[in-house]
């Protein structure tokens, strides 16, 4: 009798008729040994990993996508449950025995003359209540690296899985990474994925996005705890002895969430110990508080405008090499020394650069040398900033949440809710410029509530009940802030300087964690007291501040036109709480 890992084993070998099978184990000698393989291994012509210069980036590897797959695909990306009010106007719906059949019609000897990596791996440390078992395949060397990077992969897990069926279900072929024949198909009531034809970050590499949020997002609401698109931090000040105050945020993609959990402080005595930089996992405490844990073991994070004064954390992870190897995908690569470069890592742009499709790049095509949505791929016990809680089975518990977005105008650098429900209606009601992480339009504005518009594996108004319904379980509820790093000037300026800089508005936040610092009333939430945020040593008058955190009655009446629209897709789904709270705006705008 084979048991139920071994049973999935023999299925989708019969499915996919491989030439081999690797199940793997995790070790040092296996990583090796498959970045020795992956280095003479050839797709279309192109090396899958090229090693990068030892002395500046030890232990790393260059990788270069088919140029067709260099960011999700949300437009290809499924949640098939029985009805389609279930997946929701958030999501595109198909019927899962429809898209099953597809599927395996898709998938069929799809991996003949290739080798099938099978990955049991663990989201979440394996000691933790909270975490889940998972199983991977895929035919793809560089996702099965990936996971290795992102996940903690092998023996632990098929032991923790045992005789269990009970464990995630990943299914993942690039196939011949035709965009025809890619779908990324979500089965949440099944806890299942099957992805085909991407290798892609959130389209490949299924534990990340299509699990520890679209499937877990679903998992929460049966069990009653959430499943986010959230950084999680430590904030230690050395004044108050050494306190550390835990908070989660909330950022759409490439706006800003690693670099704010590898903040290094631009005042002294606040320092910032990183535990996520992507996804949380909240439960309820026994104490009535949140506690988050962060499912994953790696970053897999934006590359362009990651440099020494942006992110000097993340450059120092990126050269601090201990553990595991680290992937750069993407970028464009320095011919001079052999290093990954990207547009932020230097002032200066080298003369001899390769761009990321592998062709000389030419300074004067006013096209980026590195890929916008280039990447690198690292172990997060490469951080400097890593918590000593990171592995704490239990989570940290938290006592703020921000929720941010990245708009030019309309949303104050910093507001904070006045109660849970408050809060829950300034997340929801979220809008983001897209950018490069996702394929289509940039920099168009588009609700993304709690930054999980992509990420929500069932109806998004149903995510806002369950958001209101963990409310009533609290006891100690932690604080809910809304920010905008992005605002900008007439001449098309940011107007606020981000980055390390932030740090004033997370000591702001502090303070009224602690009641220390009081607030303004606007008609839209509490807005920091005049002077009340910490500006020493920055050139910002106070009239930028005031720009800063305007809220604007005509900015505010489009707004609400945009929120009336989203919310009207939901029909009976949005809680009445919020649909009153949504009335309660208006009339205060005078609509
Ligand atoms: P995903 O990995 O896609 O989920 O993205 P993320 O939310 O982790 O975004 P990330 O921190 O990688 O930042 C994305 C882009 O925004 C990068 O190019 C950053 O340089 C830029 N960015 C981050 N923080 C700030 C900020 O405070 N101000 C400004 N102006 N840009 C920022
Ligand atoms: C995002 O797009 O939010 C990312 C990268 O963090 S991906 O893993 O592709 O989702
Ligand atoms: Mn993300």
């Amino acid at each position: 009798m084979l048991i139920p890992m071994e049973m999935f084993i023999r299925n989708m070998q019969e499915l996919f008729q491989p030439d081999e099978v690797y199940v793997m184990n995790g070790s040092q000698e296996e990583t090796d040994k498959l970045i020795d393989v992956a280095r003479k291994s050839k797709i279309d012509g192109k090396e899958v990993l090229i090693k990068l210069n030892n002395d500046e980036y030890p232990n790393s590897y260059y990788h270069r996508s088919n140029p067709n797959d260099v960011a999700r695909t949300e437009h290809l990306t499924f949640v098939c449950t029985s009805s389609r009010e279930q997946s929701g106007p958030n999501n595109n719906w198909m019927n899962p025995e429809e898209a099953k059949v597809k599927m395996r019609k898709l998938f069929k000897n799809g991996m003949k003359g290739r080798v099938m990596y099978v990955i049991p791996f663990i989201m979440g440390d394996p000691e933790s209540k909270y975490a889940k078992n998972c199983v991977q395949v895929t035919d793809s060397i560089y996702v099965a690296l990936s996971m290795k990077i992102m996940t903690r992969v092998g023996s632990q897990a098929i032991k923790r899985i045992g005789n269990s069926s009970d464990f995630f279900r990943g299914i993942h072929s690039i196939g011949d990474l035709n965009p025809d024949k890619r779908f990324i198909m979500h089965f949440p009531h099944e806890n299942l994925v099957m992805s085909l034809g991407s290798g892609y970050g959130g389209n490949a590499l299924l534990g990340k996005k299509c699990y520890a949020l679209r499937i877990a997002s679903y998992l929460g609401y049966k069990e009653g705890w959430l499943a986010e698109h959230m950084i999680i931090i430590g904030v230690q000040q050395q004044s108050n002895n050494g306190k550390v105050t835990y908070f989660l945020g909330a950022f759409p993609s490439a706006c800003g969430k690693t670099n704010l959990a590898l903040l290094e402080s631009a005042l002294k005595g606040y320092k910032i110990w990183t535990l996520g930089d992507d996804i949380a996992w909240i439960n309820i405490g026994k104490d009535g508080r949140l506690y988050a844990i962060n499912p994953e073991t790696g970053f897999f994070g934006v590359a362009p405008g990651t440099g020494v004064k942006t992110n000097p954390i993340m450059m120092k992870t990126l050269k601090n090499n201990k553990f595991c190897p680290t992937l750069f995908t993407n970028t464009a690569i320095n011919n001079a020394d052999n290093t990954p470069w990207w547009e932020g890592v230097s002032d200066e742009i080298p003369s001899d650069l390769i761009n990321w499709c592998g062709q000389k790049y030419n300074k004067h095509s006013g096209e980026s040398a590195a890929h916008p949505n280039s990447r690198f791929t690292v172990s997060i016990y490469n951080c400097p900033t890593l918590s000593k809680e990171y592995n704490n089975p239990n989570g940290v518990p938290i006592s703020g949440i921000i929720f941010g977005g990245r708009r030019k105008d309309t949303i104050p650098l910093v507001y904070e809710a006045k109660d849970w429900n408050s809060g829950v209606f300034a997340a929801s009601i979220i809008g983001s410029e897209t950018t490069a992480a996702a394929s289509g339009q940039i920099g168009s504005v588009r609700r993304d509530p709690m930054a999980m518009l992509p990420f929500c594996g069932y109806n998004m108004g149903e995510y806002f009940q369950h958001w209101i319904n963990i409310g009533k379980k609290i006891k100690r509820f932690p604080k809910i802030f809304m920010v905008n790093w992005f605002r900008k000037d007439e001449n098309g300026k940011f107007m606020w300087p981000g980055f390390r800089d932030n740090s004033r508005i997370i000591k702001w936040m502090i303070e009224r964690i602690e009641n220390k610092t009081g607030t303004k009333e606007s008609e839209i939430g509490l807005l920091p007291q005049d002077n009340s945020i910490d500006l020493k040593g920055l050139n910002i008058t106070n009239d930028i501040m005031a720009k800063l955190l305007k809220v604007d009655k005509d900015e505010w009446i489009q707004e609400i036109k945009m929120i009336d629209e989203f919310y009207a897709k939901f029909e009976n789904k949005i809680p009445q709480d919020l649909k009153n709270r949504l009335i309660e705006l208006k009339i205060k705008f005078g609509i």
